[in-house]
């Protein structure tokens, strides 16, 4: 693509501001924001072997510095962010125990809230592997210039304003949705910027990738049980036996299978009743994507945008991806 073709995420956004009727471009500067916050998370995550931020957070180099591991530099560089723009009130972060009312000179009255997961699959990131951040926008619900509150940051995915991922994978990927579809783009390092890459991402509604951590299957439920035993099974028809791709990294398993059609579970299982991932930090925002793109996402019991939220660590079951596969292993856990 020529220069003069190129879309920036910045160009993009503004074009895209129009779309609200009202809007005063707090939405589209806390964007901007984040896309800041993934640029400067990219560069630490590229040079992560070369500057001593892998490993432990808590040991001390041979200067005697701290080191600070990868996902805590990812939280700290989007509170920063968004305490600089001050169109947030607060943040919840899947590395902090409790909501953090952000002290920018402006943030009390941000009439927004950030949930951010600032570096999934962080077991991956010693080894080289994609990892991701997660992030989703929601209006406050108490009153503007007031103290946010805890109920400002436990809302349902139904009452998202916009939420989205960053892959750092073999390029870094910004893909997110304000509610009128999934747009993708790829950072150019040569210029710095996030370019429109994947405009109106819409997934396949059917797909012949399963994600699913196979090695806890003996504690899943019957359903999951019997869907994994067919899918491995031959019937050119539903083209089977599928292809099982699994990296441990939700945001990139995510992002494949999106793009390529598939389905990513993980269910309940013996030791974990309500599975593994976060309603707020995982499930709420890549479900919010995937519904974006044409897809669908379940706990098994509801659409995961319909969950209430009541703890800001809250974990649920989730199946998403392809429309036509999630129904698929909906309708195996119905007849168990
Ligand atoms: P970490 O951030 O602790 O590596 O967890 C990653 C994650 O939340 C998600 O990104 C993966 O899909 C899932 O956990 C992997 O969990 P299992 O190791 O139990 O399969």
């Amino acid at each position: 693509m020529s220069e003069q073709q190129l879309t920036t995420l910045g160009q993009f956004i503004i074009e895209k501001q129009k779309d609200f009727a009202f809007a005063k471009g707090e939405l589209s500067r806390i964007l901007r924001d984040i896309g800041i916050a993934a640029k400067i998370i990219s560069r630490e995550v590229n040079k992560a072997g070369l500057t001593h931020i892998l490993g432990d957070y808590g040991s001390v180099n041979v200067q005697g510095e701290d080191v600070k591991k990868l996902d805590i530099i990812g939280n700290e560089t989007f509170i920063w962010a968004l305490e600089k723009g001050g169109e947030v009130c607060a943040m919840a972060s899947e590395e902090n125990d409790e909501m953090i009312p952000l002290k920018g000179a402006y943030s009390k009255s941000g009439n927004y809230v950030i949930c951010i997961d600032p570096l999934d699959g962080s077991s991956n990131i010693d080894v080289n592997v994609s990892i991701g951040t997660i992030f989703s926008v929601y209006r406050r619900v108490s009153p503007s210039g007031s103290e946010p509150t805890l109920q400002d940051v436990l809302q349902p995915g139904n009452q998202l304003v916009a939420a989205g991922y960053v892959v750092y994978g073999s390029s870094t990927m910004l893909v997110y949705s304000t509610g009128k579809g999934v747009n993708g783009f790829t950072l150019d390092p040569s210029i710095g910027e996030f370019c429109l890459s994947h405009p109106n991402i819409q997934t396949p509604a059917d797909g012949k990738i399963y994600s699913i951590n196979e090695g806890n299957a003996a504690e899943f439920p019957e359903g999951i049980k019997n869907y994994l035993a067919w899918v491995k099974e031959t019937d050119k028809a539903t083209s089977r036996p599928y292809s099982a791709r699994y990296i441990g990294s939700m945001v990139a398993d995510f992002h494949r299978n999106l793009l390529k059609g598939g389905v990513f579970i993980y269910p309940p299982t013996a030791k974990a009743p309500n599975g593994k991932l976060r309603l707020l930090f995982e499930c709420i925002p890549m479900g919010f994507i995937s519904i974006q793109a044409g897809g669908k996402a379940h706990t098994g019991q509801m659409s995961v945008l319909d969950v209430m939220p009541e703890q800001l660590h809250q974990r649920v079951p989730i199946v998403m991806g392809s429309a036509n596969m999630v129904d698929n292993v909906l309708k195996f856990l119905q007849n168990k």
